[in-house]
């Protein structure tokens, strides 16, 4: 229905630690694990790639003793030197073939393509084709992440080529692949990688959000600051996350310009930490609170971060000081996370929180978004473990149902009747009436149930008045032709004079409220007792009716006529109710 528009790019690392996370020892006897893999080939295994040259498989939480792949005489283990990436291409069960990412005995990182033998669980070290080789200056920042995208393309994150200070300015360098995040089409054959995106000083480790198609960068910092970095699927590339100009939100070495700097979405200081190990986002099924959560952490505190969006903020928490070296990790197929421990060798899975989890910014207006309730109206609450699938789950009927989909709500302790369940690409939501008894309080707590299982509280506004007009699109206002019920579109514009009408929300106290979760009449009708008034194009439109929609629950219309000076074009449409009024919405006028 909807997503966050706009996000403020803030960073507030809280101190309070999250009990609901757990470590679960896999196994141990890994040497020096640098990164965890799976296939997506279905058969459930992790690869757990160990610095000194080899992969080991894991299944079932059992370590083979036989490695995957041995290329130990290659590489050379030695401080971020050694075998640090591996990517399964997609459709890996058909091709057999992956890419590794290791410094080779020159010091230079080489990415490498291997096949598999007939043992599915053997892959042959004679079969090596490099693919890319670049010249490494010094021995540190050698990147070493490799993830395949959702376009299907590998991605290499690659570090500006080491000592410190970057140099030879190469993260900013338009003619060096060192201190970038490269795209390449290597599976269709292209011949080299491109230039995706610069500014990185060494990402060590990068993700995709299996959900969305984000992308995750954990930079890691010189002297003070450690930094996460936000890429929405929409992106085009070319942004510059800043190095060796900033560091994390601060200019490290000048001239640092602003209006080209994408900058991190957290970051912290050399007080908690000297490295930064960025992880996954999680959308398994086993911990369903802990969805939408980036997990990121630091090799040398070994601090463990949640990170995660609540309303237009950013918002990081420990979950847990572990006193591992972190040095990678891992997504199995069914999108269950794992953390790695560089010193003890040991792979740990994460999970907590089965219940579902909500922040009060996540709680809002269903047509403006915006935080806070109105007694009746309805209201969207994003929430994390509500629904486990990419689907809309939906009422359809009045009177509203109080559970769907096993999901039920609370507000100010009374059941609050559900529109709908959701899940679109990751993005969780759903979407309730705030029950007309909420009138008159000043907060409410709102609790949402999942198959028992109750979130923590969290404390909302409730607002006497908060005009909202449904959009298409945060601008476009949805507003139909009274004559033939048609949308208003750009193609069929409202008319000066003629009558239409919208839907609305948060308009306030009615003459004649039908019980909460039922269907507004309509005969007699709902109308708002309070004044009710719309401009157009910045002119008076005289307002016909505002109520309850006729059938509907908790959505209010309201019935204009399109003044007749209005310019053609499209115009400014805001309502007030209660005196207050309702972002600025578009209407096409002729
Ligand atoms: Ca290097
Ligand atoms: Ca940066």
């Amino acid at each position: 229905m909807c997503r966050y528009t706009k996000i403020l790019v803030v960073a507030i690392p809280l101190l309070a630690q999250d009990p609901s996370v757990r470590l679960e020892r896999v196994t141990g006897g890994l040497a020096a694990p640098t990164d965890v893999q799976h296939a997506g080939d279905g058969t459930g295994r992790l690869f757990v790639v160990e610095q000194g040259g080899r992969i080991r498989i894991v299944r079932e939480g059992v370590l083979a003793a036989r490695p995957f792949l041995d290329i130990s005489a290659r590489t050379v283990a030695d401080g971020e030197q050694g075998l640090l990436g591996l990517a399964f291409p997609p459709d890996f069960r058909r091709k057999q073939h992956f890419y590794v990412n290791y410094t080779d005995r020159a010091g230079d990182t080489i990415i490498a393509r291997y096949r598999v033998t007939t043992d599915p669980d053997l892959a042959d070290p004679a079969s090596e084709t490099i693919v890319l080789q670049i010249e490494q200056p010094f021995s540190n920042h050698n990147g070493g992440g490799l993830q395949f995208g959702p376009d299907g393309r590998l991605y290499i994150g690659m570090g500006d080529g080491g000592s410190g200070n970057d140099p030879g300015n190469y993260a900013q360098r338009a003619d060096s692949l060192l201190g970038k995040m490269l795209r390449w089409d290597v599976e269709a054959g292209a011949a080299a990688p491109s230039i995706w995106a610069r500014g990185l000083r060494n990402p060590w480790r990068f993700s995709f959000d299996r959900a969305s198609g984000d992308l995750w960068i954990a930079d890691v910092g010189q002297d003070n600051y450690e930094e996460v970095n936000f890429q929405p699927a929409s992106s085009q590339g070319g942004e510059n996350y800043g190095w060796r100009m900033w560091e994390g939100l601060h200019c490290a070495n000048p001239p640092c310009e602003a209006a080209s700097h994408t900058a991190p979405v957290a970051e912290y200081t050399h007080e908690e930490g000297c490295s930064v190990t960025g992880g996954y986002v999680y959308r398994g099924r086993r911990s369903p609170g802990l969805r939408g959560m980036y997990f990121y952490g630091d090799y040398c505190s070994g601090r463990l971060w949640g990170l995660r969006r609540e309303g237009d903020r950013w918002r990081s928490r420990l979950a847990q000081s572990t006193g591992l070296n972190i040095s990678t990790f891992g997504q199995d197929e069914a999108g269950e996370l794992y953390v790695a421990d560089h010193g003890g060798g040991v792979l740990y899975g994460i999970s907590g929180n089965p219940a579902p989890a909500l922040s009060a910014a996540g709680v809002v207006d269903a047509a403006s978004f915006a935080p806070g309730l109105v007694a009746g109206s309805a209201a969207t609450i994003f929430a994390f473990g509500v629904l486990d699938s990419d689907d809309v789950v939906a009422a359809g009927r009045t009177p509203l149902p109080l559970e769907l989909a096993g999901v039920s709500v609370t507000i100010a302790n009374r059941p609050a009747p559900l529109y709908a369940v959701a899940n679109r690409r990751g993005l969780e939501q759903v979407n309730v009436q705030t029950p007309w008894e909420a009138a008159g309080a000043t907060s409410a707590a709102v609790v949402v149930r999942r198959e028992g299982l109750a979130s923590a509280p969290v404390t909302v506004a409730v607002l006497a008045a908060q005009p909202g007009v449904f959009t298409l699109d945060g601008e476009a206002a949805v507003v139909v032709h009274h004559s033939d019920n048609a949308l208003v579109t750009p193609e069929r514009p409202a008319e000066r004079g003629e009558i239409v009408y919208l839907y609305a929300t948060g308009l306030g106290p009615l003459e004649n409220t039908p019980p909460t979760g039922a269907a507004a009449p309509l005969a007699p009708l709902s109308p708002v007792r309070g004044l009710v008034s719309a401009t157009i194009g910045g002119r008076a439109a005289e307002v016909l009716f505002a109520g309850l929609a006729p059938g509907l629950a908790g959505v209010y219309q309201i019935n204009l006529r399109v003044p007749t000076g209005v310019p053609a074009g499209l115009a400014d449409l805001i309502v007030q109710s209660g005196g207050l009024p309702s972002r600025v919405t578009r209407l096409p006028v002729r």
